[in-house]
């Protein structure tokens, strides 16, 4: 499954082109963002333009990584004169192109050479180029790593993007993937200028009174399944009406019931406005919920995954927790 890292070919498409079109996933994470703004900070830096488009709005908890505004979100009859008019498209922390949304309709549309960096098991090999390495912590440190190959250092605003998404995809260094290279990167990034607390705080504590009260009405609807070694919960659509909470106000709230004891499978069950649910799935051990993900259409990390349905939302929870069972068999 493993394709080679095309680390030259990667490199020779930024050498050989001027004006890049930088995207990431759907409903984009703190990886997502960093490595965004970081490489459009590098590629500026080698005398080159980036534009950046992504289909969802930057989460309002990782604005301050993108201080200027640059970041889009996705207007066709705005943007796709200026997707067709760059020379390649750099698409970060991305397994498959349909997860980049309308931004990758237009990529395929315009016929946009594309290179992925992305570090997802699930990753399909969509791109012409691809820098697909699993054993990666995070995006940001393939970003890190292109850096290197450059023979360049991350300048302070760089470094604190990468931190960013570097501890938010370890959940500030604590899931598997806080590894040695993880803690390498870090301490670099940290030589390099960023600052661990100012951002802890930016990201973990700085959160809006509707997302609170939306937790607090997830948390009401926490049930255990398994023995309790299943726990999930569910956002319906009126929750969202009721709290003045917004859709991305979400992201961390499924790591919120991994501090349940006896654990081993986490679900969240949210109501889309468009119709049909999103399902995030978390392991704290072994259990492979990535393949349950695939299953469902979606894709993920064997301990990270989520997927999006077609289903509502009483029927998603049964189907998805009859698989969850099925997982911790013997
Ligand atoms: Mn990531």
């Amino acid at each position: 499954m493993a394709k080679p890292l095309m680390w030259d070919e990667l490199l020779a498409l930024i050498h050989e082109h001027q004006r890049f079109l930088v995207s990431t996933h759907v409903h984009p994470d703190g990886d997502a963002i960093g490595s965004v703004a970081a490489l459009a900070l590098l590629l500026e830096d080698l005398d080159k333009q980036a534009v950046l488009v992504l289909e969802d709005p930057v989460p309002r908890i990782y604005g301050f990584l993108d201080p200027d505004g640059r970041i889009r979100q996705h207007d066709p009859t705005r943007d796709d004169a200026d997707i067709a008019a760059c020379d390649a498209a750099l698409v970060l922390d991305v397994g498959a192109l349909n997860r980049v949304g309308t931004v990758g309709e237009a990529l395929q549309r315009h016929r946009v050479a594309t290179a992925c960096i992305d570090h997802h098991t699930t990753n399909d090999g969509f791109a012409d180029v691809d820098v697909v390495d699993c054993e990666a912590p995070a995006t940001a440190s393939l970003i890190l790593d292109l850096i290197r190959r450059l023979n360049r250092k991350p300048s302070p605003a760089v470094a604190e993007a990468l931190f960013s998404g570097l501890g938010t995809d370890t959940g500030w260094f604590r899931f598997a993937n806080t590894t040695p290279r993880a803690l390498h990167d870090a301490a670099e990034l940290v030589a390099a200028g960023a600052r661990p607390p100012v951002l802890f705080e930016r990201i973990y504590e700085n959160l809006s009174w509707p997302r609170t009260r939306l937790l607090a009405r997830m948390l009401s609807t926490l049930r255990a399944d398994a023995d309790g070694r299943i726990a999930y919960g569910t956002i319906p659509l009126d929750m969202f009406e009721e709290t003045g909470a917004v859709q991305a106000d979400v992201e961390g709230f499924v790591d919120k019931m991994r501090e349940i004891g006896g654990v081993e499978i986490i679900a969240l069950f949210r109501e889309r406005p468009e119709g049909g649910t999103r399902v995030s799935l978390r392991a704290k051990h072994d259990a492979d919920v990535g393949s349950l993900a695939a299953a469902l259409g979606g894709g993920g990390h064997r301990r990270a995954a989520g997927a999006t349905v077609d289903t509502p939302l009483a029927e998603t929870v049964e189907r998805v927790l009859a698989s969850a069972r099925k997982l911790l068999e013997p």
